[in-house]
């Protein structure tokens, strides 16, 4: 299994992508967001790239059975029901209820893999999960692409992807990887006591912190919290069963 890490949505070109599995990371905090709000029984996340569209699609969709989320700089946009935090996708808020979902990084990473074969999202609550789906489905080649923030490099989210091959290869002992990958296995099996310690002075950490979320960041840094694989079908990401344990 050759699998290649992306440290930027913008790099995630098409011909990395086209054909492949793709695992799909932004820790902080839209892919930690997407799986809080499917574990808690939404029917699905719908990713969309910009605000226009949301929006739209929201006018296609009944009103009270769709919530408009995401943010813009971090902060919720104007007459969405929720920002970015998972916090606020609890069970009484998504049960039963389509999200539909746009971030700034997170969802443009969404969009970059839409040419893979199939599409996950990976987070650090759900990462065990992952590995286990991708050790037992697939055998070829997989990319994961960490979102990264407005194009640059983003320490937590190579340390997911990190996680994601460090548990994977107790799966399997056929696991190739490119450079990043290499860099964020031994990155993780050093730090995965202490992510914080690491990642507190990074900078999309230190802004959430800044802007008073520093529970979301918490909450983002626990680690498998949630035995869920998401899974991309007719343009949104619902909850493979066959992965659940
Ligand atoms: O960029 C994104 O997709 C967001 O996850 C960023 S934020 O953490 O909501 O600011
Ligand atoms: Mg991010």
């Amino acid at each position: 299994m050759r699998i290649d890490v992306i440290a930027t949505a913008d790099e995630a070109e098409e011909q990395k992508v086209k054909g492949k599995l793709a695992v799909v990371i932004d820790v902080l905090r839209a892919t930690s967001t997407i799986v809080t709000a499917l574990y808690n029984g939404c029917k699905g996340v719908i990713p969309v790239y910009d605000i226009e569209r949301a929006r739209s699609k929201a006018c296609e969709l009944e009103p009270l059975q769709c919530l408009l989320g995401g943010e813009r700089k971090g902060i919720m946009i104007e007459g969405f029901h929720h920002g970015n935090s998972p916090l606020e996708y609890t069970a009484e808020s998504v049960r039963n209820k389509y999200v539909i979902l746009t971030t700034t990084n997170g969802t443009k990473a969404i969009h970059h893999a839409k040419t893979a074969t199939d599409i996950t999202i990976a987070s650090f609550l759900n990462g065990q999960a992952v590995a286990k789906y991708i050790g037992r489905h697939f055998c070829d080649q997989v990319v994961m692409i960490c979102a990264g923030t407005e194009g640059n490099f983003s320490l937590e989210d190579v340390l997911c992807a990190g996680k994601v091959i460090d548990e994977l290869i107790n799966i399997r002992n056929d696991v190739y990887l490119n450079d990043l990958g290499i860099a964020a296995k031994d990155l993780y099996a050093n730090n995965k006591e202490q992510l914080h310690n690491i990642l507190s002075h990074t900078f999309h950490y230190s802004r959430l912190v800044s802007l008073g979320f520093d529970e979301d960041v918490a909450f983002c840094m626990q680690q498998d919290i949630y035995p869920i694989v998401p899974v991309y079908v007719d343009e949104q990401f619902i909850i493979n069963e066959k992965s659940s344990c």
